[in-house]
């Protein structure tokens, strides 16, 4: 349809994105076979095939029911060029559905874990970053994400990390990010990390308001002092936090087909899309694990359309606010807009 190739010509940023998360099921079989690791076949036929594999992530109860199969797959990655392969794989994809910048999300801890080092995980996303900058003029960052089901001195060790090798100041890794289990973890558990970052200038955003209440969203902002929300789609349940994040201009980086996959919502008509384009918040439209959640950025984009039927002028309202709450120079903004 002419709105399709109107989504598909629009300028994109992505925001929200795990680079592990785009670990395609042939990628991720392909990996396992290199790389002599063996899946957990017994106890969970999943493992068995690509497509019985694709059968399960099409049946996802929750996110810790999600994040089981994400943390088993992503154990198939272990020199610099398997994450050279996966992050140059979803560029190449993001490349074909328009996007122009994307910033990425990375859990090194997921990876230090398992004894691969940081800077093997490091070395092989710049390397893909490189390379889609050469071959696609596409633009990108590092996000550093927690994992808040881990202590928070993990968190404070691996900051320390990435600080001591000069990444946040030289531009390697832009911002600092929170992620993984949501209830029971509030952002409040990793305020020192949070303020060593404010103190040090480097920018932050935290998973919020994704199965957490209200409550997770108000301490990202006002403990963590964080300066986007990944995702936030509860924030429509408390009118002061709504008009509170639309008056500061905040990003919040929706993912309607995430939210669908993990019963946040039943369908993306229910997410708040109207609400906030009525209260002026900016927002940009993500596609959160792509290979989990049966869908790349553009998929994202047309079921928002297919629920919504926004006009134009709406969507570039959306592509403007994504380009406006990008963490790259005004000048990469001005060729973007
Ligand atoms: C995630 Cl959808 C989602 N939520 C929280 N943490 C995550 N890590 C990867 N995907
Ligand atoms: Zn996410």
């Amino acid at each position: 349809t002419a709105l399709h190739e109107f989504l598909h010509g629009l300028p994109k940023c992505e925001h929200h994105l795990h680079v592990e998360g785009s670990l395609s099921p042939a990628l991720l079989f392909q990996l396992a076979k290199t790389n002599k690791i063996t899946l957990p076949v017994s106890g969970d036929s999943s493992f068995a095939s690509i497509s019985s594999l694709q059968a399960r992530y099409e049946r996802f109860t929750s996110l810790d029911d999600f994040l089981h199969y994400y943390y088993i797959g992503m154990s198939v990655l272990l020199t610099a060029g398997d994450f050279e392969s996966l992050a140059y794989e979803y560029f190449s994809h993001a490349h074909r559905d328009g996007v122009h910048h994307a910033e990425i999300f990375f859990d090194p801890q997921a990876h230090t874990s398992r004894g691969i080092a940081y800077t093997t995980v490091v070395a092989g996303l710049s390397a893909a970053q490189r390379r889609a900058e050469a071959d696609f003029g596409l633009t990108s960052k590092l996000i550093l994400c927690f994992l808040r089901h881990l202590p928070a001195s993990e968190a404070n060790t691996t900051y320390a990390e990435a600080s001591r090798l000069g990444h946040f100041s030289d531009g390697t890794v832009a911002g600092i990010g929170l992620d993984s289990s949501e209830v029971d973890f509030p952002p409040e558990l990793f305020t020192e990390v949070y303020t060593s970052a404010k103190d040090a200038g480097i920018r932050r955003t935290a998973h919020a308001g994704e199965e957490g209440d209200t409550s997770y969203i108000e301490k990202a902002l006002d403990i963590c002092n964080v300066e986007r929300i990944d995702h936030g789609i509860r924030m429509v349940e408390d009118e002061t936090l709504l008009k509170r994040v639309a008056k500061n201009k905040m990003l919040v980086t929706v993912c309607p087909l995430s939210n669908v996959q993990l019963k946040c919502v039943t369908t993306v008509a229910e997410l708040p899309i109207r609400r906030f384009l009525d209260e002026g918040i900016r927002f940009s439209i993500n596609s959160d694990d792509p290979a989990y959640f049966g869908g790349y950025i553009l998929d994202n984009y047309c079921a928002v359309q297919e629920s919504f039927e926004l006009s134009v002028a709406e969507w570039k309202y959306i592509a403007a606010g994504a380009i406006e709450g990008s963490w790259c120079d005004q000048a990469r903004k001005e060729t973007l807009l």
